[in-house]
């Protein structure tokens, strides 16, 4: 039998089966529908599921170069898991919601960064359920450029995705069904012009292609930032040409100082832990702050606030280290929701100043998962003049080329410390994990000359910074 007449046997078999309906239906947005796909029932015919599976494998799958495949849960599922049996093409499966304990993974399955995997869908409208997957590929490092579907509804998913690097083949689109379905009088000529009619009506929204942040220049992103702070680093960025962030986790302010003394010129910001300092004194801080103003860094206090809005309102300017009074920006957890960024801004008594929420962390085992990680994206929208940014290990964490990403696990060479800190090279965060600011703590405060070091440092970011804002990058 040719493709053709198996594609009209199969239109045919669907709707007898009632996995396509006419009538009056809601759609998930509302919308009335003259047509409703529903693909689930396909599980009862193994007949219908062998026979979408290798029309696939026959005829959609060609010129596919693809290591895994990977079906949408849930519908998708049985057509991917026979596609890969039947295709010997080893199979990946998407998770909805990450565990919330063990292994945290929304992909399981063996696979590595860099690998492609084609995407296996029934029906697409807007798209959006197959970018949700293609999403979490991504963010795994894997390649989702290629998705295959049942059927294409023709509403403008096949245009969202292509706006998003993703090309679409599909078994039917709906004109083409109802054709079918016309031609072997399924329907009468009546449905299959309200049909038509409502697909050229209805179209889901457009997403455009976002902008990819990490290519645009520092002076670029300092434009579009919405707090002070962060417009302030990314021009000391560009202005000092470096990204480089010395973390100064040493115990005295005569540690701290001499160092800053010689690494101030290769940085744009000096990250504190104000309590690990023995001799914290207001003195320090006069010092500190004049070593900022002769260098041009900002300051940032890594407390990593974590507790109800009043305690943390109490933590950020009162105590010994009156945080609020000199440090440009601080860390701060999501966990406790909006009421500490509420009391962060509260007490800030309109002096300008930001926040890096926490959206992810480098050490080994830590039990952020995906979906904190997006929820904690969502909750900083919300604060636009108060947020600089993200501590994060990811480019895909967020798009907003005004906020600012801040990596740190970063030395000259990949390694781990004793205690699950985990390290990535200056090369690998600038150009495949999205870092704009890096954090280095060790790797320049044990070096033999913190200086020399820095200078390393402050280079190899600064080469891979214009590297990948050439567009010039090989990933
Ligand atoms: O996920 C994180 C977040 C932070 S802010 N992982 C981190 O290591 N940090 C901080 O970055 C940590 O508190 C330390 O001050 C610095 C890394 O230091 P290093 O010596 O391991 O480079």
């Amino acid at each position: 039998m040719s493709e053709e007449l198996k594609l009209e046997s199969l239109a045919v078999q669907l709707f007898e089966i009632n996995a396509v309906k006419f009538g009056e239906y809601k759609s998930k947005s509302g919308i009335t529908t003259p047509v409703y796909l529903d693909l689930r029932v396909i599980v009862s015919y193994p007949d219908v599921m062998q026979i979408i599976s290798r029309l696939i494998r026959d005829h959609a799958l060609e010129g596919s170069k693809c290591d895994h495949l990977c079906g949408v849960p849930y519908t998708a599922l049985p057509i991917a898991t026979l596609l890969s049996v039947e295709a010997k093409i080893p199979m990946l499966m998407r998770r909805k919601e990450a565990k919330a304990y063990g292994t945290k993974k929304m992909i399981e399955g063996h696979y590595k960064a860099g690998q492609k995997c084609l995407i296996i869908e029934d029906v697409v409208t807007s798209g959006s359920s197959v970018l949700e997957t293609v999403k979490d590929l991504r963010r795994e490092g894997l390649v989702a450029q290629e998705a295959i579907i049942i059927l294409d509804r023709e509403q403008g998913g096949r245009e969202n995705l292509a706006a998003n690097d993703v090309s679409v083949k599909s078994l039917f689109t709906m004109t083409n069904l109802i054709n079918i379905l016309l031609k072997n009088k399924k329907i009468d000529n009546n449905m299959a012009l309200k049909v038509l009619d409502y697909l050229r009506n209805t179209k889901a929204p457009t997403s455009e292609k976002p902008e990819d942040r990490t290519q645009l220049t520092f002076e670029k992103r300092a434009e579009l930032a919405t707090n002070e702070i962060a417009k302030q680093l990314f021009d000391v960025m560009a202005t000092k040409k470096t990204n480089l962030c010395v973390s100064v986790d040493l115990t005295t302010t005569t540690c701290i100082l001499d160092l800053l003394e010689k690494v101030g010129e290769h940085v744009c910001l000096v990250k504190t832990h104000a309590d690990i300092i023995e001799d914290f004194s207001t003195d320090f801080i006069t010092r500190l702050k004049s070593l900022a103003k002769r260098f041009n860094f900002l300051i940032l206090e890594d407390r990593k606030y974590a507790d109800i809005g009043n305690t943390v309102s109490l933590q950020y300017a009162k105590g010994l280290h009156k945080v609020s009074e000199w440090a440009d920006c601080v860390t701060a957890h999501s966990l406790p929701g909006e009421g500490i960024l509420k009391a962060i801004n509260g007490a800030t008594n309109g002096v300008r100043k930001g926040v890096f929420l926490l959206a992810e962390m480098s050490s080994e085992g830590n039990l952020i998962t995906p979906e904190y990680t997006d929820k904690t994206v969502s909750m900083a929208s919300n604060f636009p003049s108060l947020i600089c940014g993200f501590v994060s290990q990811n480019k895909n964490t967020f798009n907003q080329p005004g906020l600012i990403q801040l990596t740190p696990g970063v030395q000259l060479e990949s390694t781990k410390d004793d205690l699950g800190q985990v390290y990535n090279t200056p090369e690998k965060v600038m150009l495949e994990k999205g870092a704009d600011v890096v954090v280095v703590g060790r790797g320049i405060l044990s070096a033999k000359n913190p200086a020399a070091e820095a200078l390393v440092y402050k280079e190899a970011l600064w080469k891979n910074y214009l590297k990948r804002v050439s567009g010039k990058m090989e990933l």
